[in-house]
């Protein structure tokens, strides 16, 4: 009884996965997606997606100012990247270990960046640093029709 009332109290968290346009171009989809997906987390969006340079600044606003952000609007809007929204318990922190640290060649290998990417500029893949943003960034790229509530029949296999 103890243990299911402190598990039904675990928050599940949401976060924004993207596949950036060279990770589209790269013939990379399939195998970012599978990472998340084998690690045990539930897709409830999912689309390719054109994105408009007014979309792309309100997800990067925190990073206006910056040196390098008018070229991070024009790699976002180089071409469709794959939105996704992944759905679990810890999910937005493990989702970052899995896609590696910003810099391609100082992620470890075994991450999505460390083993297929090489440059910051580059790097295939984006992912929601906080809960908040999680949410934050769900709403900005997903309608809420385009999202699934269901539940996974390998629930009761991956959590006790
Ligand atoms: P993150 O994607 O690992 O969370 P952030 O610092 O939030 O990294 O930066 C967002 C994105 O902006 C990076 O993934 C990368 O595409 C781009 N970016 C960050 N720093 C640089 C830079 O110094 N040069 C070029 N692009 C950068
Ligand atoms: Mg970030």
């Amino acid at each position: 009884f103890l243990p299911h009332l402190i598990a039904s109290l675990e928050q599940v968290d949401q976060t924004y996965i993207m596949v950036k346009p060279d990770g589209v171009q790269r013939g990379l989809v399939g195998e970012i997606i599978s990472r998340f997906e084998k690690k045990g987390f539930k897709l409830t969006g999912l689309k390719l997606f054109q994105c408009s340079k007014e979309l792309a600044e309100e997800h990067y606003k925190d990073l206006k100012g910056k040196s390098f952000f008018p070229k991070l609007i024009d790699y976002i809007t180089s071409g469709p990247v794959v939105c996704m929204a992944w759905e679990g318990v810890g999910v937005v922190a493990s989702a970052r270990k899995l896609i590696g640290a910003t810099d391609p060649l100082q992620a470890e290998p075994g991450t999505i960046r460390g083993d297929l990417a090489v440059q910051t500029g580059r790097n295939i893949v984006h992912g929601s640093d906080s809960p908040e943003n999680g949410k934050r960034e769900i709403g900005l790229w997903f309608n809420e029709a385009e999202l699934c509530q269901w539940n996974p029949a390998q629930a009761p296999w991956l959590r006790e």
